[in-house]
């Protein structure tokens, strides 16, 4: 079992970071927990408040800041879930993306360096490319190929992070997952992302908005189901390694919209695709699974999604003032 502590995460803030400190109060109280996050439009104080545990806002490519902190709070582990982390955003201004994905990992590689600091680098399945619509997986051994700013600023941190293992002998681990969904206590997912738009279209009574043919086909994993696999490999993962995090919950677009359609009782709309749109993602987790232990518990799709279709409609104080905006920007898209 690895040694940890002192855990600071960043972009703790944000949707899964939030949920992570959330499932490690629940799970493991005898941790501490930093959060660390720019509070960037994506991070939100409410996610946290609740948890009581130490907040520092602090961007990750300060590099001295960052190590302050470190010190500090005697931290033995960062869990790195920081980033940009939105592919439409991605095509709209790639260069902050380059800046905070792969230009803040390395900050953070230098002070884990520095300091003797294990590394956990939470990844993305979209740093593979996109699979045919078959029954093909990716696996750890799958060839980098991504497609968008996004996804290729993701696979530039994994790379750099297993250079620093190679060539500085950094102790780190990887996790790619596939695409989260759900709520989890105060965290929402922001309404940019597919589910959290369409349903909160449909509260408003609009129309849900699918791109191009709605044929693309996105792996759900339960957010709480990622913050099990990662908190497993914290503890029990070898350094040096990579392990596939998902939950086999393949849906097209269209099966999801229509989930969404049918319980608000409103209209699919077909709008402008994403440029360079990936078609497939299928994540096979077998060896964290054969050599963890883990298994994902929150499976029945069409349960967690009335759920989560449940806390967006109770906590419209958390997702509203984000909407008028978020919509404009698709709009000026003919999305
Ligand atoms: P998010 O956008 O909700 O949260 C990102 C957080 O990082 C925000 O709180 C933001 O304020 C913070 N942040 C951004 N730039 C920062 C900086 N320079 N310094 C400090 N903090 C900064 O993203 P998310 O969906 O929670 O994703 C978290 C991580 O998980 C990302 O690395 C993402 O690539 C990865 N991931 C996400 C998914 C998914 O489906 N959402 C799947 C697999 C992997
Ligand atoms: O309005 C929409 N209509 C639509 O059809 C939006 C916002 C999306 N889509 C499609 C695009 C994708 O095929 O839905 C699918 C999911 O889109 P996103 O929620 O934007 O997710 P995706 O691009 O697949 O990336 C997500 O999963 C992997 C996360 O945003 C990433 O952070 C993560 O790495």
């Amino acid at each position: 079992m690895n040694k940890i502590h002192n855990i600071l995460v960043t972009g703790g803030a944000g949707y899964i970071g939030s949920a992570f400190a959330r499932y490690i109060q629940e799970h493991r109280k005898r941790y501490e927990v930093i959060i660390f996050d720019k509070l960037t439009y994506a991070g939100k104080r409410e996610n946290i408040e609740d948890l009581g545990y130490r907040f520092v806002q602090g961007d990750i490519c300060d590099k001295e800041y960052f190590r302050e902190i470190c010190i500090e709070y005697a931290i033995d582990t960062v869990v790195h879930f920081a980033a940009e982390s939105h592919n439409d955003n991605s095509i709209a201004n790639p260069e902050l993306f380059i800046q905070t994905n792969i230009n803040g990992t390395v900050s953070i590689l230098e002070v884990c360096r520095e300091l003797g600091i294990y590394l956990h680098l939470v990844s993305t399945d979209e740093v593979f490319g996109d699979l045919p619509f078959d029954d093909s997986r990716f696996t750890e051994e799958s060839p980098y190929k991504p497609s968008s700013p996004y996804s290729s600023s993701k696979a530039s941190a994994d790379m750099l992070v297993r250079a620093w293992g190679r060539t500085f002998g950094i102790k780190y681990t990887i996790s790619n997952c596939s695409n989260n969904y759900g709520s989890y206590g105060c965290t929402g997912q922001s309404v940019e992302k597919f589910i959290p738009r369409q349903i909160t279209n449909a509260i408003l009574g609009d129309s849900i908005k699918v791109y191009g043919t709605g044929e693309e086909v996105r792996d759900w994993i339960h957010i709480k189901d990622h913050c099990s696999g990662i908190l497993a490999i914290l503890e029990k993962g070898k350094y040096g390694e990579t392990y596939l995090i998902g939950a086999d919950g393949e849906k097209t677009n269209n099966e999801v919209a229509q989930l969404i359609a049918e319980a608000f009782d409103v209209e699919v709309e077909y709008v402008n695709d994403r440029p360079g749109h990936d078609r497939r993602y299928a994540i096979d987790w077998s060896k964290i699974h054969r050599e963890l232990g883990w298994v994902p518990r929150y499976t029945n799709f069409e349960n967690m999604l009335d759920d989560t279709i449940r806390w967006y409609k109770d906590n419209e104080d958390w997702w509203y003032k984000d909407k008028e905006s978020i919509e404009q920007k698709y709009a000026q898209n003919g999305q």
